[in-house]
C-alpha cells in the first residue's frame, strides 16, 4: 500500500485534462478504460499465443479502412504518429531502392519528419505554404527530382489543424510515380465526421498510406497510433524474419506490442458508431466556435478560420501568456510563426472549461500587463 501511496503523490502532481487545452489527447472514453483493462498483459508481438487479439487487430484495421474508404487496407495499430509516418516513408524508400533518397513534406510538417531523416537517411525537403497555411503543391512539385521516393500532404496540422489540398497532392503523386503518404494523425478521425466533405483518403488514387491515431481523436488509450497501407507490397517492403516466434515474420517496427490500444480503440469506434463519433466532433466543433467568440471579443484574431477543433490566435506575447497560464496550472502551447498561442479543442474541453478558461486568461492579460496583440 506504501509504494501505491507513493504513486498517488507523483500521479496528483500532474495537471488534470479539464485544465488542458493544448494537447491532442484527451481523457479516454470509459469503454476505452474497461477494454484496456481486459487486455492488460496481451502481446501482439507475438500473435500466436494471443490469437484472438491479433484477429481482433485485424477487425479494428478493417474499421478504420472502412473510415477512410478503403476496407481491404492493410496496416496495423503502433505506439503513435511517429511510428507510422516512420514506416509509411520506410515502405517507400524499401521499394524504390534509389541512392541518396529524399522525400517532399510541407514545412508544416511534425517534428516526426525530422526524425525520419536522420533515421532511414533521407533528404527531407520542405514546400512553402501557402497564405492560409496549407501547402503550396507548386512549390511541392518544384522539389521533386529522380530520387524522390514519396511526397506527404498534411490533413490536419499538428500546429493550426489545417488541412493540405490532398487532391492536387494525389494529382501529383499519380502524375511523377511517387508515393503520396497522408498524415492523419490527428484528423483522420475528426474529417470523417465533419458535416463539411473534405477529400484526404483512398478515395483518391494517389494517396499510398495514411497515418491515423486512435489515441488522439479517437479517445483510444495511449499507445495506440495506426498506420495503412494501400496494398500489402508496402508493409511488405519491411518484413523480417522472426525464426523462433510463433509467427514467421513480421513488418511491425517495435517487436513487443500492447494490444490495449487495439482493444481501446476498436471498442470506442463499436461502441459510439458514425453517429456517436459525429456527436463527438460536432461537440469539440462547438467549443472550437465558443472559445473563437470569446477570445475575439477580447480582442485576439485567428491565424486562420479554423477548419477542425485547433485554433490559433495571433499574439506577439503567446510565451508570456503560456507561461502565466503554466503558473496557474493552466496548460495551453503556442506557435512560433506566426507568434500565436495555440488551442485543442478535446472531448474533455466543455462550456465550463472555456467560461473558466477565458475568466484566467483576462486575469493573465491584466496581469502581465498586455493587449492581447
Ligand atoms: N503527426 C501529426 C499531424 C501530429 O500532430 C502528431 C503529434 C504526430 C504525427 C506524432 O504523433 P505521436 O506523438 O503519437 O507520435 N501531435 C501532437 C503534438 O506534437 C502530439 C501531442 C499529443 C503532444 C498530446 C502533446 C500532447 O499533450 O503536438
Amino acid at each position: 500500500m506504501d509504494i501505491l501511496k507513493e504513486l498517488e503523490v507523483f500521479r496528483r502532481r500532474d495537471i488534470p485534462y479539464s485544465r488542458v487545452l493544448g494537447s491532442m489527447c484527451t481523457i479516454p472514453h470509459p469503454i476505452a478504460v474497461e477494454a484496456h483493462k481486459m487486455f492488460i498483459e496481451t502481446n501482439l508481438g507475438d500473435p500466436g499465443i494471443f490469437r484472438g487479439t491479433a484477429d481482433l487487430e485485424k477487425r479494428l484495421v478493417r474499421f478504420l479502412g472502412e473510415i477512410l474508404h478503403h476496407p481491404n487496407a492493410e496496416g496495423y495499430i503502433c505506439s503513435g504518429g511517429t511510428e507510422a509516418n516512420i514506416q509509411a516513408i520506410r515502405s517507400f524508400r524499401n521499394l524504390r531502392k534509389v541512392d541518396r533518397p529524399n522525400i517532399v513534406v510541407p514545412k508544416s510538417a511534425h517534428f516526426s519528419f525530422d526524425k525520419i531523416g536522420d533515421l532511414l537517411c533521407i533528404e527531407v525537403r520542405k514546400a512553402e505554404l501557402d497564405d492560409e497555411f496549407r501547402v503550396d503543391s507548386t512549390s511541392l512539385e518544384s522539389l521533386i527530382d529522380d530520387r524522390t521516393v514519396g511526397i506527404v500532404g498534411i490533413a490536419g496540422t499538428t500546429e493550426l489543424g489545417q488541412v493540405d489540398p490532398i487532391d492536387e497532392l494525389s494529382k501529383i503523386a499519380v502524375e511523377y510515380g511517387v508515393d503520396l503518404h497522408v498524415d492523419a494523425a490527428f484528423g483522420g478521425l475528426v474529417i470523417p465526421f465533419m458535416d463539411r466533405n473534405i477529400d484526404f483518403d483512398f478515395k483518391l488514387e494517389g494517396v499510398s498510406t495514411i497515418t491515423v491515431d486512435p489515441h488522439k481523436m479517437g479517445m483510444a488509450t495511449i499507445p495506440a497510433g495506426g498506420i495503412l497501407f494501400r496494398d500489402e507490397s508496402y508493409p511488405g517492403s519491411l518484413e523480417v524474419k522472426t525464426p523462433y516466434l510463433t509467427s514467421r515474420s513480421q513488418w511491425t517496427l517495435t517487436g513487443t506490442r500492447p494490444g490495449t490500444g487495439v482493444a481501446s480503440a476498436y471498442a470506442v469506434l463499436k461502441h459510439l458508431g458514425f453517429k456517436g463519433m459525429k456527436k463527438i466532433v460536432r461537440h469539440c466543433l462547438k467549443m472550437t466556435k465558443i472559445v473563437k467568440e470569446e477570445m475575439e471579443s477580447l480582442g485576439f484574431e485567428p491565424v486562420i478560420e479554423p477548419v477542425m477543433n485547433v485554433v490559433c490566435f495571433k499574439t506577439e506575447h503567446a510565451e508570456e501568456i503560456k507561461e502565466e497560464l503554466m503558473k496557474r496550472e493552466w496548460i495551453i502551447s503556442t506557435i512560433p510563426n506566426p507568434k500565436a498561442i495555440r488551442l485543442v479543442l478535446m472531448p474533455h474541453v466543455t462550456e465550463d472549461v472555456i467560461t473558466n478558461f477565458i475568466s484566467e486568461i483576462k486575469n493573465v492579460l491584466v496581469t502581465l500587463n498586455v493587449r492581447p496583440k
